[in-house]
């Protein structure tokens, strides 16, 4: 298998599953030019022109976050990421994956954009201060990770995404519970090996 990426994108959160998985992960960085680091085009590979784009064995190209999390998971079940299919635990797992990429990933997007005005960008964080009061009320009751004490594909696909909270200096301080599990992410060994493959920490 392969992965097209970009470092620190939400790609990242295939990468960690990946890894977490035990999967062999085949990487190939996509430039802002669209040419992968193989030498690849990658709108031939994926003509959306995002990341992340997996090649299955088969050659077959895969694409949309959600997707890819739930490929791994039920490629990998002895690695637990997900609940069984058609039990009411992955619906709630289904559940909170949607939100992330809608309400969480998507609401970010806009802050990426270098000509936002001040006030579009307080929109935006007002909104996410939304979202995340209620990840940080689902936390309160002390589980270590989104579903439980199980590190599932919806905690690799959260802690990607809240990880641009630094680099866009959205203030997430007031928020103890969702600080103190995106430590406890970061520190898992497969996490800590994505970020490290991905030129975004320097190895131990
Ligand atoms: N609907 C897609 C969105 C993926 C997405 O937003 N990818 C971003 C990085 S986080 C990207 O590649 N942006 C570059 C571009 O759109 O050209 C998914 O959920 O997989």
């Amino acid at each position: 298998m392969k992965l097209y990426y970009m470092p620190g994108a939400c790609s990242l959160a295939t990468h960690i599953l990946l890894r977490e998985a035990g999967a062999a992960v085949e990487l190939d960085k996509v430039g802002r030019d669209k040419k992968t680091e193989s030498g690849a085009d990658f709108l031939a590979v994926n003509p959306k022109g995002y990341v992340p784009a997996l090649q299955l064995p088969d050659g077959d190209i895969l694409t949309e976050n959600v997707v890819l999390h739930g490929y791994v998971a039920d490629t990998y079940p002895a690695s637990k990421l997900a609940p069984a299919h058609g039990t009411k635990e992955r619906l709630k797992q289904d559940e909170l994956a949607v939100f992330i990429s809608t309400e969480i990933h998507k609401t970010y997007s806009g802050l990426f954009n270098p000509a936002i005005t001040d006030e579009g960008r307080k929109g935006i964080i007002d909104k996410l201060a939304t979202r995340y009061a209620l990840i940080e009320k689902l936390l309160s009751d002390g589980r270590t990770y989104l579903t439980g004490d199980n590190f599932a594909t919806v905690d690799a696909y959260l802690f990607t995404v809240t990880n641009w909270s630094n680099m866009l200096k959205v203030d997430l301080s007031a928020l103890p519970k969702l600080m103190a599990y995106q430590g406890r992410v970061a520190a898992r060994p497969a996490v800590q090996a994505a970020l490290v493959a991905e030129g975004l920490v320097k190895a131990a």
